[in-house]
């Protein structure tokens, strides 16, 4: 068939085989999205056992909740954060910190103080690395904002989440942290190992079909928010990892590999307690003001809360 033939099709099973009110933007997409994968079978001559071992991957991809992994494994996420980063360049907004995906590991509840909050539970005290990381919290106009929320989550050193991994305490590793009067932020943790997709999954069936590994670089999150700012939704990479620059979701991006600092001098352990060396991050985050000339960047998904 052609695509003419295919548009005419499409239209009138998913538009004109309408008999009551319809959401209009959700008949748009459809109509779209149904005619395209039409004329990707048409051209690419996919026969049906195809077609629904497709379906029949999606659907066990979806039972075992990796759909959110397989976005980003795509590019997908990515694509998303492309956009929005023209969006702002379009509205004016430059200089802001570089935004990078959210992933399907956040957990909303996180337990919340003012200024510092240590985020690991001391269990892998032992083969881990001390991790003090800080900075300031500026608004649009490149002043300390004090009351900034700086909600933060990374993985231990299996590259495991808390909530995900059942044999983590709650909470492990996710904290929420208010700003202190002078928009300070800082924590201390363990510095993270990377993540690799479940070897067994459905994301990591498909990457080796594409010859892909399913590896990212250790990495923390982060959501930024203020009032009266756009929220940030970013990562730091830890420098030096070797999937830095090979990441399977796409996230890693100039301005987000702050340099990270071994500290062993005696005065700057005494001064943390500490007598083993620690390593040391500065990172600040510089917001947006909240604009209509540019879509929020808050995103409406589905995020578990413990
Ligand atoms: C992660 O930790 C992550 O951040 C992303 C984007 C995908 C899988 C695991
Ligand atoms: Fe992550």
């Amino acid at each position: 068939m052609t695509h003419t033939e295919i548009d005419a099709l499409v239209k009138s099973w998913i538009i004109d085989s309408a008999t009551r009110e319809a959401n209009p933007r959700v008949q748009h997409i459809v109509l779209r999205l149904v005619g395209d994968l039409c004329k990707a079978i048409e051209d690419l001559d996919i026969q049906a056992s195809e077609f629904w071992k497709g379906l029949e991957y999606l659907s066990a991809a979806g039972a075992r909740n990796e759909l959110g992994l397989l976005a980003p494994g795509l590019g997908l996420e990515r694509f998303f954060d492309i956009r929005a980063d023209e969006a702002e360049a379009k509205a004016g907004l430059t200089g802001g910190t570089p935004r990078t995906i959210e992933g399907p590991l956040y957990v909303a509840g996180a337990p919340e103080s003012k200024g510092f909050a240590r985020l690991d539970d001391g269990t892998e005290n032992g083969p881990a690395e001390i991790l003090f990381m800080q900075g300031t919290v500026f608004d649009a106009n490149g002043k300390p904002m004090p009351g900034a929320k700086v909600e933060v989550w990374h993985a231990n050193l299996l590259g495991n989440y808390s909530f995900f991994d059942k044999s983590q305490p709650a909470f492990n590793l996710r904290r929420t942290i208010i700003a202190d009067d002078n928009g300070r932020y800082q924590f201390r943790s363990i510095v993270p190992a990377g993540y690799g997709c479940p070897p067994d999954g459905s994301t990591q069936q498909l990457l080796d079909l594409l010859g892909r590994h399913g590896r990212r670089p250790a990495h923390i999150h982060f959501f930024v928010t203020g009032a009266g700012h756009r929220k940030l939704t970013t990562q730091i990479n830890i420098d030096g990892d070797e999937y830095l620059w090979d990441d399977f979701a796409f996230a890693s991006r100039e301005g987000l590999v702050p340099a990270i600092h071994k500290i062993s001098a005696r005065d700057q352990l005494a001064a943390k307690g500490l007598s083993q060396p620690f390593s040391s991050i500065d990172f600040d985050f510089h917001l947006y003001s909240e604009t209509p000339a540019a879509p929020s960047t808050e995103v409406e998904r589905t995020r578990a809360a413990a």
